[in-house]
């Protein structure tokens, strides 16, 4: 039987791939090997790629430096049955997201922030936004990503636009994970054509939050986020935890060293309803 769900990664760097990625107890077991996407132009190109390469139902693109805990397929089985079953129409699922009202959702393990990020909802919270750090498409959306969009920032903002755009849900589910990310030190020349690329497309949209970033018409976030890392420079770095820490340990830490135990019934819950505020909030 074809598996039914697939791994995607684009990668530019073996040791980062293998020191966390590959670690992830689950992949040989649970699912097989990532199909690893290298040279690519942008994200765009590298997961198009990667959905034509495979043939899964299910299709995680997910970052090089990310660890999946032990447990965590069979944890996404069920995060999609309980989206699958108030959401039939869903197209994305992140395990880090910006909802409606701007709130990030999804705890995720970040090494640059030295913390897990994300609030824990018990259910799906639907999101205008990923990470890119990892991002589940179901196939049958007929989603593709934008390979126009430059580089290898925004294209979680991208895919969930255009789900949005064309009908489909995106959510935000709890699926930990440990992303063993390095210090970025500056929102970089890369970082800005994807901005105001995404400024272009998405202008009858606007704003959307991105997890590091938010898009209006008048674009000023880019600069002021420019200038904030600039002055919190130091802040920063002290904080980021070095990525030559085990990811294996890490997970021990955040308490995701099995994620089995999190198997538990969330449908005993009530349905959390989707928040409909704009996210037209101060920024
Ligand atoms: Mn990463």
């Amino acid at each position: 039987m074809a598996d039914r769900i697939a791994l995607v990664c684009a990668s530019n760097h073996p040791a980062v791939l293998a020191g966390n990625l590959m670690r992830s107890p689950d992949i040989g077991a649970s699912v097989t090997d990532p199909h690893v996407i290298t040279g690519a132009h942008c994200a765009g190109a590298a997961h198009n790629a990667g959905l034509e390469a495979t043939d899964a139902e299910i299709v995680v693109f997910v970052h090089q430096d990310v660890y999946l805990p032990r447990g965590w397929f069979a944890l996404l089985d069920q995060r999609i049955a309980e989206i699958e079953e108030r959401y039939p129409d869903w197209a994305v699922i992140g395990a880090y997201g910006v909802a409606l009202d701007g709130a990030g959702y999804g705890p995720v393990w970040s090494s640059s922030l030295s913390s897990i990020v994300g609030r824990v909802a018990l259910g799906p919270v639907a999101v205008q936004s990923v990470d890119e750090l990892l991002i589940v498409v179901r196939r049958a959306s007929g989603l593709r990503f934008d390979d126009a969009l430059p580089g290898f920032h925004l294209h979680g903002t991208d895919i969930v636009a255009s789900a949005r755009a064309a009908g489909l849900g995106a959510y935000a589910a709890n699926l930990p994970l440990i992303h063993n990310d390095t210090y970025k030190d500056q929102l970089d020349a890369s970082f800005g054509h994807a901005y105001r690329y995404m400024r272009r497309k998405w202008a009858e949209a606007l704003p959307l939050r991105s997890p590091v970033i938010k898009i209006s018409k008048t674009g000023h976030q880019l600069w002021r986020a420019r200038w904030h890392n600039f002055t919190g420079r130091a802040v920063r770095q002290d904080m980021a935890l070095d990525t030559s820490h085990d990811a294996e340990a890490l997970a021990r830490a955040c308490g995701w060293a099995d994620l089995h135990s999190c198997l538990q019934d969330q449908a005993a819950f009530p349905v959390v309803r989707e928040r409909k505020t704009s996210s037209r909030s101060a920024s």
